[in-house]
């Protein structure tokens, strides 16, 4: 087992449902990470260590997701020049609006590059990580090619599957004007004189 390249954070277990997303798109990816608990609030201490050290342990992009005032991914961003992928966690009565917020908008001088809400957050940072990793790792760069292609047909099964379902041809017929308006019914003189050639009598009333 070679060194973890990715390190993942998290403010407290009960993110790890959530955080656990990231990890899954690293091993399908086959990237070596580390992940552990540390919270901006409850152990300050151990996340300014974490920030300082991790370059120094050949960690190369740190994921950090919290909830509620999640302050977790910028404050570890102030203590490294590693980058850092911020997951806001839906665990608060605000539905992580508060964490959105708090993890999205840093200051100028030190980003935090924000992901979606909840578990799409994290497993797109799980991608964002490869992604990073990729610019100098043509092995992963190739996975991820591989993952897009897989994902488009993926798409194109369900696209399929869903047409039988209903029936529906996958691309309609366009429209046509003669389709969706009717020709309108030729008047009764108009039929007289196609049919006889001569003018129709004039109807007069009924005796
Ligand atoms: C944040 O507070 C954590 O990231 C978590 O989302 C939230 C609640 O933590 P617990 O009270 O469940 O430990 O720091």
């Amino acid at each position: 087992m070679s060194k973890p390249v990715v390190g993942i954070l998290m403010g407290s277990d009960s993110d790890l449902p959530v955080m656990q997303e990231a990890a899954a798109m690293l091993q399908e990816f086959g990237i070596e990470y580390e992940m552990t608990i540390a919270s901006a609030h409850r152990t300050p201490k151990k996340v300014l260590e974490y920030g300082q050290t991790a370059d120094k342990r050949g960690i190369k992009v740190i994921i950090a997701g919290a909830g509620w005032a999640a302050h977790l991914a910028g404050v570890v961003a102030s203590q490294t020049t590693l980058p850092v992928i911020g997951v806001p966690i839906d665990s608060s009565p605000l539905k992580g609006l508060d964490a959105l917020l708090a993890t999205v908008q840093m200051p100028g001088g030190v980003p935090v590059a924000t992901m979606a809400l909840g578990k799409v957050g994290a497993k797109n940072a799980g991608i964002f990580a490869a992604q990073i990793i990729a610019s100098s790792d043509v092995k992963i760069a190739n996975r991820l090619k591989v993952q897009r292609v897989e994902m488009e047909r993926e798409v194109e099964e369900k696209a399929k599957r869903l047409a039988v379902m209903s029936a529906v041809p996958a691309v309609s017929e366009p429209i046509t004007v003669e389709a969706a308006v009717p020709a309108k019914k030729k008047s009764r003189r108009r039929r007289w004189k196609k049919k006889t050639g001569s003018t129709p009598p004039a109807q007069g009333p009924v005796a």
